[in-house]
């Protein structure tokens, strides 16, 4: 990771400033920045974006004084007067038990929902998001909006069913996730044809790149069923990779910085966004603190929306 000097934090590395916060002791409609360094990676056991939590604070001290600035991308303060926003730090990875890593982040997003918070998840491989989407729909019928380069659909993948590439199948089967619109697809991932006929035949509706340019964001918004809760799962290779290069998972042609704002903002009108993932950011690939900050600006607009939802 490179961070140039405006990036690196000047004192504590809670999220934009804030408070920390143990998970019980999270006030209501607060919202919690939760780090999730891993749960359930392939291979070696070795971890992907293990240091995005920490390297996507530190991006975020320079911008904590300003928290009630007027922001353009939501028309308003960033943070409305009256938001909590708190971290509740890092859920810890134990490379050598993976269920209990799956287990440990499940508990802990039930609790911070059974307390009314909405959680800001600063990931992590897609791998993290697994569990944290069963305690969502555990909790309440959810909709799911990923923006990712990648459909996630693999049933398995070197006979591990609960990582990062099977996220929305695994999703999918949870009864709660009644609703899941999948946008920025692109080029050659890890989907086999049967991936992706079977993510349609159980409902997806997948949006990829060509089908987004030729029918425009609004159309990707308008897929959202209105009034139902919605988790957002934005793998950061969604973006084209000239805007954050930090990614594993190499795909040209995605989404910018502006067509996020536009979609998400068409998603916000839609239905109250009640989380928002972050995940699968690499700072070690990052070309000179370039991804980073745009990454930091991503969960930033998400504590925004997520702000916005609670109070509404
Ligand atoms: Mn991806």
């Amino acid at each position: 990771m490179r961070l140039d000097s405006p990036d690196r934090p000047a004192g504590g590395s809670a999220f934009l400033g804030s408070d920390i916060v143990a998970v019980d002791a999270v006030a209501k409609g607060a919202v919690v920045a939760i780090g999730i360094p891993g749960a359930t990676p392939y291979g070696s056991g070795a971890l992907l974006c293990g240091t995005a939590p920490a390297a996507i604070r530190a991006a975020s001290q320079r911008h904590g004084p300003n928290r009630a600035h007027y922001d353009f991308d939501l028309g308003g303060p960033l943070l409305p007067p009256e938001t909590r926003l708190l971290d509740s730090g890092d859920i810890a990875f134990d490379p050598s038990d993976f269920a209990a890593n799956r287990a440990r982040i499940e508990t802990t997003y039930a609790r911070l929902l059974s307390r009314g918070a909405a959680p800001l998840l600063l990931g992590g491989d897609d791998s993290v998001q697994i569990p944290a989407l069963a305690a969502f729909a555990a909790h309440t019928d959810i909709t799911i909006v990923q923006i990712d380069a990648h459909i996630d659909w693999r049933d398995e993948v070197q006979g591990e069913r609960w990582g990062l590439s099977s996220t929305m199948r695994r999703a999918s089967e949870f009864a709660g996730v009644k609703a899941m619109v999948q946008i920025g697809a692109r080029g050659m991932g890890s989907a086999r044809p049967s991936d992706v006929a079977d993510a349609k035949a159980a409902g997806s509706q997948i949006i990829d790149m060509r089908t987004l340019r030729a029918k425009g964001l609004g159309h990707a918004s308008n897929c959202v069923p209105e009034g139902r809760p919605v988790v957002i799962c934005l793998d950061v290779d969604g973006l084209d990779p000239s805007v954050v290069p930090g990614i594993t998972g190499f795909a040209p042609g995605g989404l910018g910085y502006a067509d996020i704002v536009e979609l998400l903002n068409g998603v916000a009108a839609r239905a109250p966004i009640i989380g928002f993932n972050l995940v699968e950011f690499v700072p070690e690939n990052d070309i000179g603190a370039l991804g980073v900050r745009t990454v930091c600006r991503l969960a930033m607009l998400g504590a925004g929306l997520l702000a916005r939802s609670a109070k509404s």
